[in-house]
C-alpha cells in the first residue's frame, strides 16, 4: 500500500494528553465532584435508570493510582457518520489499556453496532493500530448506522461479552448512540453483567453539546476544511466577478457547522435554522432576504457573492414543514401506488393540487419544479420525504433569480445573476485530523480507559477547558443521564440526550447578527487556507471560532 508523505508524518505525531494524566498511569487517580441530576425531568429520568442515575462528576488529577488491578478486555466500537480523530480514540484508549497492563486486550467491533450484535471483530495489535494514528476516517473497523436499543439485542451483546470476558464496552458516537449507552449501561448493571460502557462525543454537526461537553470530537477539522474551500471560492469568486456560489454545508439538523464556516469565512450571507425558525421565517421572506444582498453588491458593481446554506434548513422554515408533513399523508400506504402509476407529471401535479391545502400548495407552487419533483422521488424505507436530500442550495438560488426577475421587471435592479452550486459534506468528515481533534481525541480515548479501569459505568469520557492549551484541559467524566431528558419520539416518551442547537443568544450567533449586514453588501472575506499540522503553535493548535468565542 502506498502511503502518501503526510501520513507518514503524522504518523510521527505525539498527541497532547491534558496535564493531569501526562504523568504515567501509576500517577492518575480520582477526585469525586457532586452527585448529578438530568438537565430535566429528573423524577422520570431516575425511575428509568434507577442504577445510573445520579452518580458523581468526576476528574482525574495526580496521585497515587488506586484502581484494581484486574484484567481488562474491553471492546469498543464507532458509531454513525465519519468524524474525524475516531482513530485517535482507539489509539489513546490502546494505548492506555496497554500502559495499565500489556495483558489488557482491546477488541474492535467492525461496522458499528452490528458488529457488536453479529460477534464481528478484530483484536488490536501495535502493528495494525499504528497505521491508523494521526489518520482521518473510520476504517480502521468501519462504522453503521444500526441502533442498539432493545432488550433483545442488549441480550445478545450480553452474550458477546460473556463469551470473550468483555468487562467494559466502548461506545464512540452522537447524541443517539451515546443515549443508547446509557440504556445499556443500566441494562448491564440491572443484570449484574458486571460489564461497564462508556460514551465517547462524536459528531461533526456539533450538536452534542451541553455545560459539560465544550465540543464533540471532528466538529474542529470538518469546519476548517469546509472553511478553507468556502475562502477559496470565495478568492475565485472575488477573481472573476462573475458569480453567486450556493455553498450547501452539512450539518443534519442544527446549523452550527455553517455558523462556523460564516465566522471563519465571512461570506456574504450564511443562513442560520434555528433564526429561521425563531422569527417564523417563510420562504418567500428568506429568498427577499439574500435578494437583498445581491442587488445591493450589483448596484456596487459586484455581480458576485457566497452564500452558505446549511443542509437542514428547510426543517426550519415553518410552512415548508407542514408541506412535508402533508406530502407524507397524502403519499401514505397504498396511496403512494396510485400516485407513482399517473402517467404524466401534469396528472401528478392535479393530485397533489386535489391533496394539499390551500396554505401548502401555495408553497409547493412557488418550488421550481426539479425541487417539487425530488420532493415526490426521494422516499425513506418509511415512505417519507427524505429532507436531507432535497437540494436547498439550488432551491433558494432558483427563488433569487425569481425574485430578481420580478425586481428587474419593476425597474429595481440592472445586475446579472449567475449562480453555481456546491455541496460540502462528505468532504470533510474523513480528513487528517487537525493538531485540536487529534490531541483531543487521544485524551478522550485515553480517559475512557481510565475510566474504565476506575470501574465508572454509563458515564461520557469528557475533557474540557478546550479553549486553553491541551496542558490546561481538564479530564474526568459525567454520567450521560446527567444529559438526558424526555422527549417525543416515533410516538413515545423517551429519554434522551438533548440536542443542542445554534443558541440565538449565544456569542457566536451574537457575533455573526452584528456583522453580517456589513458582510452581505461590502467583500469582506477571510481566506483561512488548509489545516496546517505543523508549524507555529497560532496556527496549528487554534481552536474554532465557535469555542473560542464561547469561553472568550
Ligand atoms: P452523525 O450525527 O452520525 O455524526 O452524522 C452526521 C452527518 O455527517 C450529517 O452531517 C449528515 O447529514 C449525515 O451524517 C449523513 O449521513 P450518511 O453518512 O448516512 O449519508
Amino acid at each position: 500500500m502506498k502511503i502518501s508523505p503526510l501520513q507518514l508524518a503524522r504518523y510521527q505525531y505525539q498527541p497532547k494528553l491534558p496535564g493531569m494524566l501526562r504523568n504515567g498511569i501509576s500517577e492518575i487517580c480520582v477526585k469525586n465532584g457532586d452527585p448529578t441530576e438530568s438537565v430535566a425531568d429528573q423524577e422520570k429520568i431516575k425511575a428509568l435508570f434507577p442504577n445510573t442515575y445520579g452518580k458523581n462528576e468526576i476528574t482525574f488529577q495526580k496521585g497515587a493510582n488506586t484502581s484494581a488491578a484486574k484484567k481488562q478486555v474491553v471492546g469498543v466500537i464507532l458509531s454513525g457518520g465519519q468524524a474525524p480523530g475516531g482513530h485517535n480514540v482507539i489509539c489513546g484508549l490502546y494505548d492506555a489499556l496497554k500502559a495499565t497492563n500489556p495483558e489488557n486486550v482491546l477488541y474492535g467491533f467492525k461496522g458499528g453496532p452490528s458488529g457488536l450484535l453479529e460477534d464481528s471483530y478484530v483484536i488490536f495489535e501495535d502493528d495494525y493500530i499504528n497505521q491508523f494514528r494521526n489518520t482521518g476516517g473510520f476504517d480502521i473497523i468501519g462504522s453503521g448506522r444500526t441502533k442498539l436499543e432493545t432488550e433483545e439485542q442488549f441480550a445478545v451483546v450480553a452474550e458477546v461479552c460473556k463469551k470473550h470476558g468483555i468487562t467494559a464496552i466502548v461506545i464512540i458516537g452522537g447524541d443517539d448512540s451515546n443515549t443508547n449507552a446509557a440504556v445499556l449501561a443500566e441494562y448491564f448493571a440491572a443484570h449484574n453483567t458486571g460489564v461497564q460502557v462508556i460514551g465517547c462525543p462524536k459528531t461533526i454537526d456539533g450538536d452534542l453539546k451541553n455545560e459539560d461537553i465544550e465540543c464533540s470530537f471532528g466538529f474542529d477539522t470538518a469546519t476548517k476544511t469546509y472553511s478553507e474551500i468556502i475562502g477559496n471560492i470565495q478568492r475565485d469568486a472575488n477573481s472573476a466577478k462573475k458569480y453567486w456560489h450556493f455553498v450547501k454545508v452539512m450539518g443534519r439538523s442544527a446549523s452550527h457547522v455553517a455558523l462556523e464556516a460564516a465566522l471563519q469565512t465571512q461570506p456574504n450571507i450564511c443562513l442560520i435554522g434555528e433564526e429561521v425558525a425563531a422569527k417564523k421565517m417563510s420562504l418567500a421572506q428568506i429568498t427577499d432576504y439574500i435578494a437583498d444582498s445581491v442587488a445591493a453588491r450589483a448596484a456596487k458593481g459586484w455581480n458576485f457573492g457566497v452564500a452558505i446554506i446549511p443542509e437542514g434548513i428547510v426543517e426550519f422554515v415553518p410552512e415548508f414543514s407542514v408541506l412535508i408533513a402533508e406530502i407524507n399523508e397524502l403519499l401514505a400506504g397504498e396511496k403512494a401506488d396510485a400516485f407513482n402509476a399517473l402517467p404524466s407529471w401534469e396528472d401528478k401535479y392535479a393530485f397533489i393540487k386535489a391533496g394539499l391545502t390551500e396554505a401548502s400548495m401555495a408553497v409547493f407552487a412557488i418550488l421550481p419544479q426539479s425541487i417539487q419533483q425530488q420532493l415526490f422521488l426521494e422516499r425513506d424505507p418509511h415512505g417519507n420525504v427524505q429532507v436531507s436530500l432535497i437540494e436547498s442550495e439550488k432551491l433558494f438560488s432558483a427563488m433569487v433569480k425569481e425574485n430578481l426577475a420580478a425586481r428587474k421587471a419593476a425597474g429595481n435592479y440592472k445586475g446579472k445573476f449567475s449562480a453555481l452550486h456546491h455541496f460540502l459534506g462528505y468532504e470533510g468528515r474523513c480528513a487528517f485530523p487537525s493538531n485540536f481533534d487529534a490531541d483531543y481525541c487521544y485524551s478522550l480515548g485515553y480517559n475512557a480507559f481510565m475510566l474504565i479501569q476506575y470501574g465508572f459505568n454509563g458515564y461520557l469520557s469528557k475533557v474540557s477547558n478546550l479553549s486553553k492549551p491541551a496542558d490546561e484541559w481538564i479530564a474526568g467524566g459525567m454520567p450521560i443521564t446527567k444529559m438526558m431528558n424526555m422527549e417525543r419520539r416515533h410516538g413515545h416518551d423517551k429519554p434522551v440526550i438533548r440536542k443542542a442547537l445554534v443558541e440565538l443568544d449565544g456569542a457566536p450567533f451574537k457575533f455573526f447578527e452584528a456583522n453580517r449586514e456589513t458582510w452581505a453588501v461590502e467583500t469582506c472575506y477571510v481566506y483561512p487556507g488548509a489545516i496546517q499540522y505543523f508549524g507555529p503553535s497560532e496556527v496549528c493548535d487554534l481552536t474554532t471560532r465557535t469555542l473560542a468565542l464561547e469561553k472568550a
